[in-house]
């Protein structure tokens, strides 16, 4: 019986697992019931009375050993497996796959691209503006609504410094230093305050356009939109105007396009009109130029402003504005194929 015990520790000091499974089977083989030491432990009965103390510390020594021999070999496993956990060899040998443009970026893109082709350069400005810029050189009234803590963003304590509520504040910029002819395109985001739902968020996109030069007329203005639209939704599209107000423009209109989801014949889309409106626009009222340092009597301007959602939504129909900011990559992913 010694003799067996001396055997097997033996054993145990030299051995060896090169996986997972050949040391599960070294554990079987000595550790588990029917294992070499269990089988000792039943010999035990018929060890005589006076050997007794003897083969039982030897057993346990055995057993010790076992499991302290096997515990090593796992703890070895162990720190080679997560060393190896850095190289994934069922990870795909092609690149990694290239990001998407965002929708919004998609369709902003598109309406710059076409008022390029007709000769309007990009310009863009601080989002973080002055009451100057936004409201006071675009010829609103020291009382008008927007200019109210409920519409815009003010920053505490600074009443001077609010967040733009429209895009205009850059062609306020460019007119203060530059003489036309001027021909602008400013997209950028802009900040309301208001509630966020589906149909409203407390920031959008907005492209706006300006024109000054010493001949313009708003029958250049309707050609310019009638070519943006019939390049933004395609050849067969028509166009309304309809007059409307703003505070920096004079005539203003607001415009519709024959609607591009049910071609004009009446949807729910167009609540059966129809028409969707896509845009404000006008001619700029002559006090704006003089305020920008623009003379009035030796040039004319037109202008106008567009919503990037709005236009994002007649071209992919999202029901709820939500999805353009909350970045889910289910929805984000649906425009692989649109850039
Ligand atoms: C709009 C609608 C109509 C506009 C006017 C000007 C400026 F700088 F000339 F005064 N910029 N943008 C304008 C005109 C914007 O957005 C719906």
């Amino acid at each position: 019986m010694l003799e067996k015990i001396q055997q097997l520790l033996a054993e145990v000091e030299t051995l060896q697992a090169h996986s997972a499974e050949e040391l599960e089977a070294l554990r079987i083989k000595y550790l588990s019931k029917k294992g070499s030491i269990s089988a000792l432990m039943n010999d035990f009965r018929s060890v005589p009375a006076e050997q007794k103390k003897e083969v039982g510390i030897k057993i346990n020594e055995l057993k010790t050993r076992a499991f302290d021999k096997i515990n090593a070999l796992r703890a070895e496993f162990a720190q080679t497996d997560s060393a190896d956990d850095d190289i994934d060899i069922t990870r795909t040998a092609y690149p990694t796959p290239l990001g998407t443009r965002h929708p919004l970026t998609i369709v902003k893109n598109e309406i710059v691209d076409i008022f390029s082709r007709l000769g309007f350069s990009l310009a863009e400005g601080p989002e973080v503006e002055d009451d100057w810029h936004v409201f006071g050189s675009m010829n609103f009234a020291d009382d008008h609504p927007a200019r109210d803590m409920q519409d815009t963003f003010f920053i505490e304590a600074r009443p001077d410094v609010i967040l733009r509520t429209h895009t205009s504040s850059v062609q306020s910029r460019v007119m203060e230093k530059t003489q036309p002819p001027i021909r602008i395109i400013c997209p950028g985001r802009v900040y309301r305050n208001e509630a966020i739902s589906a149909r409203a968020h407390c920031f959008f996109h907005q492209v706006e356009g300006l024109y000054v030069d010493k001949e313009v007329s708003f029958t250049d203005l309707k050609q310019v939109l009638l070519l943006f639209a019939r390049e933004m939704f395609g050849e067969g599209t028509q166009i309304r105007l309809r007059p409307s107000y703003f505070p920096f423009t004079e005539p203003s209109a607001e415009m519709d396009i024959s609607c591009n989801i049910c071609g004009g014949t009446g949807c729910a889309f167009c609540k059966h009109t129809g028409w969707v409106e896509i845009l404000g626009c006008g001619m700029v009222d002559p006090a704006v130029l003089q305020l920008n340092g623009i003379d009035p009597t030796k040039y004319k301007g037109y202008a106008f402003g567009m919503g990037v959602e709005r236009i994002a939504n007649l071209k992919y129909q999202v029901k709820d504005l939500r999805m353009f900011s909350e970045n889910d990559m289910r929805f984000l992913r649906e425009f692989e194929a649109a850039n």
